[in-house]
Formats: C-alpha cells, sequence, structure tokens
C-alpha cells in the first residue's frame, strides 16, 4: 500500500472565498501578525485578536468546502493509508467529507481555557469577559496556534512522514515552520514529494510541481 502524506495550506480555500495570508491583499500584509497572531499580542489586546479571529470564524463558517476539499475526501475514502494534515484553521476540509483531519495549527471552530485547558466549541463571537464553561475564569482564547507556540500532534506528524512513500503539499508558501520543512523530513525518509500550488514556492524543494488552482489540479491529481 503507497502511503501518501498531504499538507494543505491556506491556498486550498482560498477559492471557497477565504483569504490567504502572503498573496496580494493577503491577511498578513493588511495585519501586524505580532500583534494579532502570537502570545504576546493577545496579552497585549485581547478586544483586537477576538475581533480578528471573529472575522475570520464569520468567514469560515460561512464558506463552503470546494472541488479541491471534496476530492481529497474522494481521496480518503477510496484507499487507505492518506494522512490529512492542515495548516489551516478552517473546518472545510471536513465538511467536504475528509475524516481524521490532523490541525496542526488548531481550529477556529474550537475555544481554549488558557487557565484550566478545556477546550469546547467556539460560539460564533469570543468576547475577552467570557467566562469558561469549566472553571469560569475569564481566560478565554480561540485554539489556534500562534507563532511562538508549538503546533499539536508533531509527534504523530513525524511519525506519518518517516513512513510515506509520497509527501504532497497543496495551496501553502512553505513560508511557516516547522510544516516547511516536511518535505525535506519526507524526502530524507526516501519519500518522493509532489507540490500542487498556483504559484511556486522555494524552487527544486519538490520532485514534482502540479500548477494550477486548487479545483482544478487536485481533483485531476485524485481522478
Ligand atoms: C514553532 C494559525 C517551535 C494562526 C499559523 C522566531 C520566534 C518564534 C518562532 C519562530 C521565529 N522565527 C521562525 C519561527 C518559527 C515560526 C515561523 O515559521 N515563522 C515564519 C514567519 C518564519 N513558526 C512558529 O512559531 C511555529 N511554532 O516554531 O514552535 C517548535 C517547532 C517545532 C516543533 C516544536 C516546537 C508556529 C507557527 C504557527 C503559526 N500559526 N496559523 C492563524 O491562522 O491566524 S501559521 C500561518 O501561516 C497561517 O495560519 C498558515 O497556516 C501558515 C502557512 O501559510 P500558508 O497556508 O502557506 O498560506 P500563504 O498565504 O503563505 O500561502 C498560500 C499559498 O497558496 C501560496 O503559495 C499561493 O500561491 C497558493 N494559492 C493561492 N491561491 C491558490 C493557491 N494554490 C492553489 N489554488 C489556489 N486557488
Amino acid at each position: 500500500m503507497t502511503r501518501i502524506v498531504i499538507l494543505t495550506g491556506a491556498g486550498v480555500s482560498a477559492e471557497s472565498g477565504l483569504g490567504t495570508f502572503r498573496d496580494k491583499g493577503g491577511l498578513w500584509t493588511r495585519y501586524d501578525l505580532s500583534e494579532v497572531a502570537t502570545p504576546g499580542g493577545f496579552a497585549r489586546n485581547p478586544a483586537l485578536v477576538h475581533e480578528f479571529y471573529n472575522a475570520r470564524r464569520a468567514n469560515a463558517l460561512d464558506a463552503a468546502p470546494n472541488a479541491a476539499h471534496r476530492a481529497l475526501a474522494r481521496l480518503q475514502g477510496a484507499r487507505a493509508g492518506v494522512t490529512l494534515v492542515t495548516q489551516n484553521i478552517d473546518d472545510l476540509h471536513e465538511r467536504g467529507g475528509a475524516r481524521e483531519v490532523i490541525h496542526m495549527h488548531g481550529q477556529i471552530t474550537r475555544a481554549l481555557c488558557a487557565a484550566c485547558g478545556a477546550r469546547w466549541e467556539a460560539p460564533r463571537a469570543m468576547h475577552p469577559a467570557d467566562a469558561c464553561p469549566g472553571c469560569a475564569a475569564r481566560a478565554t482564547r480561540p485554539d489556534i496556534v500562534w507563532f511562538g507556540e508549538v503546533p499539536y500532534h508533531m509527534e504523530r506528524i513525524a511519525d506519518a512522514l518517516a513512513a510515506c512513500d509520497l509527501f504532497v503539499a497543496i495551496g501553502t508558501s512553505g513560508e511557516v515552520y516547522p510544516a516547511a520543512g516536511f518535505v525535506e523530513e519526507a524526502a530524507g525518509f526516501g519519500a518522493e514529494t509532489l507540490e500542487i500550488n498556483l504559484d511556486p514556492s522555494a524552487p527544486g524543494r519538490f520532485d514534482r510541481v502540479i500548477r494550477g488552482p486548487a479545483t482544478e489540479a487536485v481533483p485531476a491529481w485524485v481522478a
């Protein structure tokens, strides 16, 4: 059985209308990452950070999965040995039919209590005064991995990279670590590597490249 690890980024949700980060007009060109996507930023101004994620949560909840999300779900359903890791915090993979999605940067649909570690389904909008349903502390935050925080499920991802025969990166600029290092990690274990992306990420990092929008290139690759 060929074991495949797929890593997706913002490009797989772009055609569902969710913004990417580093493209023209991307989120990090309009917001200062250090103010809205770091623990320090949240400590300094929790209201701003909740406002930023409330807007993104509303967009994500109002968006629909696209043909790329659905094609990856079909691939998972058609064969064993497919591990789907996403850097995205939206739930479009799940709503497109995917199962066991590994959200290494967390999920915008989940809330976390910074005091007791409780997690629950996030309300549509969160506010600094919200109390944790578990310990009642006013320390609730989006269950998201910010810059400088340790990504989730790293051991599980490392095991999958060590065992895979094919590593596929879809819709990611390859700028954020540790996700950006997965291609080298998989290649180091002898895996073939494939990039499916609209624009070239760092040249020469992949054995094969399929250039095009995810809603066309991914269903064509899965077929
Ligand atoms: C860590 C959640 C240690 C938030 C995100 C100094 C101090 C501390 C850390 C560091 C430091 N210097 C470097 C680091 C590491 C840092 C890092 O990498 N920084 C970068 C900026 C250099 N990383 C961290 O801090 C990470 N933690 O290192 O802890 C550690 C490490 C290993 C093991 C244990 C401990 C935590 C990083 C997680 C940050 N949180 N997301 C949120 O979403 O608000 S990351 C952020 O970038 C995004 O959320 C996104 O998930 C991620 C990657 O972006 P992409 O998905 O690639 O999106 P982008 O816009 O960049 O690219 C889109 C691509 O799609 C483009 O290529 C485009 O061509 C393509 N595209 C567009 N449209 C389409 C398309 N493709 C196909 N079809 C289309 N239609």
